[in-house]
């Protein structure tokens, strides 16, 4: 005789086949941390045959400066609530904001499929971790609690989930102009009100005379300077490479946290972490070149690198004492 001891588990082994696509779930499953996020929960059926009649879904802290979309036929309500964390955005100190959405009076039927939109601005979410959207999906019969957080145990209604990722810095973004090759082209994120940010990549000259990284160009920032920073005496200092950066046949220079690195003085908006900034820049004899930076969450190390390595500068340390010129 085979018995079934755990309702949950019971309930696991009798859902039929493929009945975990049916589950309510968030188009995107996945997102990077401090960058922005458009959430399409997809509804595939109703609450055991009956039509869906409404649907709310709780915003997990971590998800601030949420828009719901309206829907037409559709009545729209929001609840606003406090953070648990204050979050910044654009330089604004943010302390609440929506935390429950309604859409309600319309209607799906069972046999139908829709979508419930809405989008937000993700914070400095760890990367790894999990945030999960609770929905109910009330029905013209019953209703669907969709608020299971895994706990090691089957679940049957599962709270939509969105796993944050750390931002990657695109290997597919290699530039070329001539024999100059550009990789990993990155920048760090910048805290609000900051007006500075560093800014990095790797260079090679795979040609055969030498060339000279002049200078480059950001419409995102005043200006873009190139720095040297090393350790003198036991001290870290930084100065601006006047002469640009040589690039001797043949070799690869990496602009790296705690070495040569781009300075970005007089940034008109904060950088944030998985946007992209377009810049171009000017080499002695390969000409002009335009290379898209790719915004890595505050704290990003190297690409590669395993937080190790040469000590690192935080540029706002430079605000009060910018290098001599
Ligand atoms: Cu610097």
């Amino acid at each position: 005789m085979f018995i079934i001891r755990n309702a949950a588990a019971a309930a696991f082994l009798l859902l039929p086949a493929g009945a975990a696509l049916a589950h309510v779930t968030l188009e995107k499953p996945e997102a990077t941390s401090g960058a922005s996020y458009k959430a399409v929960l997809r509804i595939g059926h109703g609450c055991d045959g009956a039509a869906t009649t409404g649907l709310s879904v709780e915003i997990p802290e971590g998800l601030v400066a949420v828009k719901p979309m309206p829907k037409a036929g559709w009545q729209l309500t929001t609840q606003t609530g406090a953070y648990a964390t204050p979050v910044t955005l654009h330089g604004q100190k943010l302390e609440s904001g929506t935390r429950k959405i309604s859409w309600t009076g319309g209607k799906v039927q069972d046999s139908e499929y829709d979508e419930f939109i809405f989008v937000g601005q993700l914070g400095d979410v760890k990367a790894g971790s999990t945030l999960y959207f609770p929905v109910v999906q009330t029905c013209e019969k019953g209703e669907n609690r969709w608020v299971e957080i895994p706990n090691g145990q089957a679940m049957r209604f599962p709270a939509a989930a969105l796993k944050i990722s750390g931002a990657k810095v695109q290997d597919k973004a290699a530039v070329t102009l001539g024999p100059i090759r550009i990789e990993q082209a990155w920048a760090r994120a910048t805290p609000g009100g900051s007006t500075i940010g560093g800014a990095y990549l790797k260079v090679t000259n795979t040609g055969t005379t030498a060339d000279r990284l002049v200078s480059g160009e950001t419409g995102i920032a005043e200006r873009f300077e190139l720095h040297e920073m090393s350790m003198t005496d036991g001290v870290m200092k930084m100065r601006p490479l006047a002469d640009g950066i040589a690039l001797a046949p043949g070799q690869t220079v990496e602009l790296r946290p705690g070495g040569l690195h781009v300075m970005l003085v007089g940034l008109k908006q904060p950088l944030k972490a998985g946007e992209t900034f377009p810049s171009v820049l000017k080499f002695e004899k390969a000409g002009t070149i335009s290379v898209p930076f790719v915004v890595q969450p505050i704290g990003a190390g190297a690409p590669g690198a395993m937080g190790g390595g040469m000590p690192e500068m935080d540029h706002s340390q430079h605000m009060g004492a910018p290098a001599s010129k």
